[in-house]
């Protein structure tokens, strides 16, 4: 870890115990008070960076007092999973907003889905991939809160307890047809044109047939060509692919992306490539929930699955494990390519804390380096 000159001065004050140990919960309001009692000279270090980043990033003022609190999905009651579940329901019930830009928009659900779409080509594989989606994920949960009534935090989904748990996939409790987001879709065929990253094994592809997502119930408007003008109704497809999901979704994997000293590498880590030559959770969740033929599996439109927000605030959310290992360095710290897969910089170069990113046309601009803090003065969350 490089040391700075800030650092380096709470070093000199404090002793020499490692500055980079994680703190439970930084932004609870009792943390202060808890910890006086056994004096951990790395976490207080943390906590005072954190007052000191926050006074600075607000003109003294602190915005961020009580930060919703995201849960595993299985930490809501059966009630919590069900108005979450409305309200995405409620969502693509909506008029949509962006059809002056996304003239195959319906809904406020398709909203979403097809500013991912038309932004695919610019915020995937580089460096600003994990912040983009994290204010993705932060617009929707606002979405759902303010203009459905939804009074949780935006859920994540811990696939690591599916895959661990031993239990075939098509029992996994997310996709309970009563109290998660519906199981496959029947069996489809599929060509070896449409299976370009060559998966195997794959059960389903046809439309979701239970559930608050079923054919019927629901419909996607976007997808699934990459036409974000045309609207299209259609239904919502899955096509679990288990050995995608067991392969990739596991805590050696979550390890490495977790051990990556610093962001370009985590970031690059996290997304891994666009194969499986190497095991990554990103693609796991997609193709292991989209397979060859599901709504997951594609990288235009796979936030037409409802369970799409789900994975991403998981990926979220071991970004903001990760960031939490070295807070003093880990909020204001980007890298990685502004062009895709540009690694080595030769077409441009990377991207910088002043690096603006959107979501054209739901949000305006947003430098990188706002968007590092969840309890600062852009975005105001925490996880459990
Ligand atoms: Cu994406």
């Amino acid at each position: 870890m490089k040391i700075n000159f800030l650092q380096w001065a709470a070093l000199a004050c404090i002793g020499t115990q490692a500055l980079a140990s994680p703190i439970a919960d930084p932004t609870a309001t009792n943390a202060l008070h808890e910890r006086s009692s056994s004096w951990d000279p790395s976490a207080w270090w943390n906590l005072w960076w954190k007052w000191f980043h926050q006074q600075q990033g607000n003109g003294g003022k602190q915005s961020c007092k009580s930060p919703l609190v995201r849960k595993e999905w299985r930490q809501l009651s059966d009630a919590q999973k069900k108005e979450y579940i409305s309200a995405v329901q409620c969502l693509a019930s909506l008029p949509a907003i962006t059809t002056a830009v996304i003239g195959g928009a319906i809904t406020r659900f398709d909203d979403f889905q097809g500013v991912h779409s038309r932004q695919t080509p610019n915020i995937h594989w580089v460096g600003h991939f994990a912040v983009w989606h994290r204010l993705m994920m932060a617009y929707y949960e606002k979405a759902l809160r303010e203009e459905c009534g939804y009074t949780g935090a935006q859920p994540y989904w811990d696939w690591l307890i599916d895959t661990e748990s031993g239990l075939n996939m098509t029992q996994w409790p997310i996709f309970d047809p009563q109290t998660g987001f519906g199981g496959n879709g029947p069996f489809v065929e599929a060509t070896a044109d449409q299976n370009p990253l060559g998966i195997e094994g794959h059960l389903g592809g046809g439309c979701v047939q239970d559930g608050p997502f079923a054919q019927g119930k629901f419909s996607l408007a976007l997808g699934p060509t990459v036409n974000y003008n045309l609207s299209n109704p259609h239904c919502l497809t899955r096509d679990f692919a288990p050995s995608v999901a067991e392969t990739n979704l596991v805590q050696s994997v979550w390890d490495e992306v977790m051990a990556e000293p610093d962001y370009g590498a985590f970031a690059r880590r996290l997304e891994a490539l666009p194969s499986w030559a190497m095991k990554n959770v990103h693609g796991g969740g997609h193709f292991g929930v989209g397979g060859i033929l599901g709504t997951m599996g594609d990288a235009y439109n796979s936030p037409g699955d409802p369970l799409f927000y789900l994975h991403h605030t998981n990926l979220d959310h071991l970004f903001w494990s990760w960031q939490q290992e070295d807070l003093s360095t880990r909020l204001s710290e980007v890298s990685g390519p502004i062009v895709p897969f540009d690694y080595n910089n030769t077409v441009a170069g990377n991207v910088t804390l002043d690096f603006e990113i959107n979501l054209f046309p739901l949000t305006g601009n947003f430098k990188l380096g706002d968007l590092l803090d969840t309890t600062g003065t852009k975005l105001c969350y925490t996880y459990q």
